[in-house]
């Protein structure tokens, strides 16, 4: 614990004062192919462009910039060839494209530019013994979003962050500089526009947006630099750029998006087969169970203990048959004891991260004394990929990166030695250059491990710590949390700008890590959860057990209701994801994404959209059954009431325990399935499309017009990527007393078509009553429906039509629906 003794004035450390200078002034400059370098007295500087949106700028006070090289977070870009370079009175003019980059001849601070008007800020660097710092300008009304990881709400002007990945079991709080993930991503955003900065330094860096209201100071310790500017037009441009730079995730197995269970840890294989039992007696659908440390033999990664787990196989299958997986956990350290097969083949191998004078970096972890795989080499990472043979021969395909930061229990820095010496591939750098990319390259490892095994099954890698580009590999967890109300809010903003900062699958432990769940926190985070991109349930060793049931019935079945309400929204869910994984933009969306002109959304953090259609608003206070929701431009209305709102302005949302505040927009298209225990095939054999029409006040002369794309896959396989995926286009348009819809197929493929379906079709919110549909009778009941291949029931009291009508998945022709009232 720490007293006031800390805050003793004798006690306060000593900032870095010393005085920072430019690198200039210039002394020549080199056009080479692909770019330009400008050398300055005391560094240099090179830039390139990369596509017509992204430049990159690398700065180096010693080394040469034009060799530094980009890190693992990139997919490898071709830099653009056309450049021209004007000496222009005190500047170096840079045109390339339509950037326009204009060099102080003095300082080598930069201004960017296209055209005249768009105004991609300025960058001055300098420096102070090895730090290297980048001063960029805040313009008085922007925004920061993006940063990945971190505590606070969702715009992170105002704050400081530390780049520097950290295994921190203390309480998140804002005082946190640091988490498990660096996302070095700043995107400004403005109603006027938006721009990007990514800082691709896996050392230790700070981001300042705290000590200045003009300006933010990007620092890193070791005199290198590495900047993209990213000039997206737009967020939406932004976020899409930035991870056509850092890369997007693959579709995931649709296992993943089901509810999934954990616990530190379930101790052995009964009680698993126990937990599966009750998950299903209980008819509360799961997909995962998660094995933490304890499923090991002396925690050796890639073993099962013996005793506690006498027969993993056997468990797996039975698992299997009930619709459930298992996701072990896989630490990166390694037991140093002899006999142990990986660490004696490791050993041989020289697979383990060492110092400079060759001695082996020994840190204590679970297994006591252990090594650590040097994952910044290929030959190791194939190596460790490779492994996983042990879990896919027993019917594993998920994986759990735990520790990866790495976390080190006996260090004082708590983590690996800075001084070890990464191989590299043939360019050694030292841990402390390479810190925060060790966990992504681990999973990095596991992934193309599990996907060379799995043989065209979809592999699932979890993760906690990560740097940019970690979505290419892994879906991320937030840690160590509390069952704290305020670690379910924080949720809210981190999720939504790990999202921005292109991790689209993430998600927190729900009900909390450590600490105590109360039956009242669980659902409401059960609510929350339901809505995340991964939504696990996890909790600590000697903390209050949170299994759905653990708090009698009512928790149990509004738990199992939400739960439920995740496993209807599957086909919504699942386009999402792919979505991110073909633009990379997030499944969990702030409001600002969507509404980027709306300034009350700028800093909204207790709300967020899933898409672009359901906005959620969930209850993050004890006894709460209130809560104001600010509903953007447009018209709403309430999922469970279907009252109807205009957006623009707040409102006073009520939910009882048993609900969420919850709303869809006018013009929605939500297609939702039923009766899931657990995920089979993403071509969903009952499809319940949804449509929000204009309402019963919306009689305005106006034509309200929706579309939507549902894509479906097998759901497990690749075969996705070599086209056997569908997309369903579903458009309607709604006029004072007509409606039609129309589907067609986008793209098919037979292996995935050709299924039977139920296709049910709800219309909210319809503007008349309508009286007769093209080729359809009217039946005089909903259940008639249920029994009926075809036909259309209209409930006047809660205005909803249903509209039923034969459909074969993949058929060419479609379905045409026409109403008239
Ligand atoms: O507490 O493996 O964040 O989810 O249950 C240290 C045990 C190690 C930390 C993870 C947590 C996991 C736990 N691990």
């Amino acid at each position: 614990m720490h007293t006031s003794e800390e805050i003793h004035p004798d006690q306060v450390g000593a900032e870095h004062t010393q005085a920072y200078r430019s690198l200039g002034p210039v002394t020549g400059s080199i056009s080479h192919e692909a770019g330009v370098t400008v050398h300055g007295e005391a560094g240099n500087l090179s830039l390139w462009r990369l596509s017509p949106q992204v430049l990159r700028i690398a700065c180096a006070l010693q080394a040469d910039s034009a060799q530094m090289v980009p890190t693992e977070a990139l997919i490898p870009q071709q830099p653009q060839e056309d450049w021209e370079v004007t000496d222009y009175q005190s500047k170096l003019v840079v045109r390339t494209g339509a950037f326009h980059v204009a060099l102080d001849k003095e300082t080598l601070s930069v201004q960017i530019r296209q055209g005249s008007e768009q105004d991609y800020g300025e960058y001055s660097f300098s420096f102070s013994g090895s730090r290297l710092r980048c001063r960029g300008k805040l313009k008085e009304e922007a925004a920061i979003f993006g940063l990945g990881e971190t505590t606070g709400y969702l715009n992170k002007r105002g704050d400081r962050y530390t780049m520097w990945n950290s295994d921190v079991l203390d309480p998140h709080v804002p005082d946190m500089e640091s988490l498990y993930q660096s996302i070095p991503l700043l995107i400004h955003h403005s109603a006027e526009g938006s721009l990007g900065l990514f800082i691709d330094h896996p050392g230790r860096m700070t981001i300042d947006m705290r000590e200045s209201n003009d300006y933010y100071d990007v620092e890193t310790m070791n005199g290198e630099m590495d900047l993209y500017i990213i000039a997206g037009k737009d967020l939406r441009g932004v976020v899409t750029s930035y991870t056509g730079l850092t890369g997007r995730m693959q579709m995931p197995p649709l296992w993943s998006l089901g509810y999934q269970q954990s616990r530190f840890s379930y101790m052995n294989q009964e009680e698993v087969l126990d937990l599966a039992r009750t998950f299903r007696a209980k008819q509360i659908p799961c997909d995962a169970i998660y094995l933490d440390i304890h499923y090991m033999d002396h925690y050796k990664v890639f073993s099962f203990d013996p005793v506690q787990f006498p027969d993993p196989q056997g468990m797996i299958e039975e698992l299997k048959e009930m619709g459930l997986r298992i996701v072990p956990i896989v630490d990166p350290g390694v037991k140093m004891d002899e006999g142990y097969t990986i660490y004696e083949e490791g050993l041989a191998e020289r697979h383990f991260c060492k110092f400079a004078d060759g001695e082996a970096y020994i840190g204590n972890v679970w297994p006591g004394p252990s090594v650590f795989p040097d994952f910044t080499e290929k030959r190791t990472r194939e190596w460790w990929g490779a492994l996983h043979r042990f879990y896919v021969e027993h019917g594993i395909s998920g994986i759990w990166n735990d520790m990866n930061e790495p976390s080190v229990f006996n260090s004082p820095t708590k983590t690996m030695d800075e001084e070890v010496v990464h191989g590299n591939n043939g360019q050694p750098r030292t841990h402390g250059d390479l810190h925060n990319i060790y966990g992504m390259l681990m999973c990095k490892a596991t992934k193309e491990g599990l996907d060379t095994l799995l043989e065209g099954e979809r592999s699932f890698v979890l993760t906690r710590a990560g740097y940019a580009g970690i979505q290419r590999y892994a879906a991320v967890w937030t840690g160590d949390n509390r069952s704290y109300w305020q670690h379910m809010e924080m949720f809210m903003a981190m999720g939504m700008n790990l999202g921005l900062s292109g991790v689209a699958f993430c998600g927190a432990d729900v009900g909390g890590f450590m600490h105590h769940a109360s039956g009242e926190l669980l659902v409401r985070w059960t609510q929350l959860g339901a809505f995340t991109p991964f939504f696990r349930n996890h909790s600590a060793i000697e903390t209050r057990q949170q299994e759905p049931w653990t708090f009698g019935e009512q928790v149990e079945e509004i738990c199992r209701t939400f739960i439920e309400l995740r496993y209807s929204l599957l086909p919504y869910l699942y386009s999402l994801f792919h979505e991110a994984a073909q633009t990379g933009l997030p499944v969990m969306r702030p409001l600002v994404l969507e509404y980027p002109q709306d300034e009350r959304t700028f800093n909204l953090s207790d709300q967020f959209l899933l898409g672009n259609q359901m906005l959620v608003a969930p209850i993050y206070r004890p006894g709460a059954e209130h809560r104001s929701v600010y509903l953007p431009e447009g018209v709403w209305y309430d999922y469970w009431t279907g009252s109807r709102y205009e957006g623009g302005r707040p409102y006073l949302a009520r939910a009882g325990l048993d609900r969420i505040p919850l709303f869809v927009k006018s013009g929605a298209v939500i297609p939702m399935t039923s009766g899931l225990q657990h995920t089979g095939e993403a071509v969903w054999s009952k499809l319940n499309v949804h449509i929000y029409g204009r309402g019963t006040e919306g009689h305005d002369g106006q034509v309200l017009a929706g579309e939507y794309m549902l894509y479906e896959d097998d759901g497990i396989s690749r075969a996705y990527q070599t086209g056997e995926f569908s997309c369903l286009h579903i458009s309607f348009e709604e006029a004072d007393g007509v409606l039609e819809v129309n589907t067609s197929y986008n793209h098919t493929d037979e292996a995935v078509a050709g299924n039977e379906r139920e296709l049910l079709f709800t219309i909210h919110q319809l503007s008349f009553v309508p009286v007769r549909i093209v080729g359809l009778s009217e039946v005089p009941s909903l259940p008639h429906l249920e029994v009926q291949t075809a036909g259309w029931y209209y409930d006047r009291q809660g205005h909803h039509l249903s509209v039923k009508v034969p459909f074969r998945a993949g058929h060419e022709h479609g379905v045409k629906i026409s109403v008239n009232g």
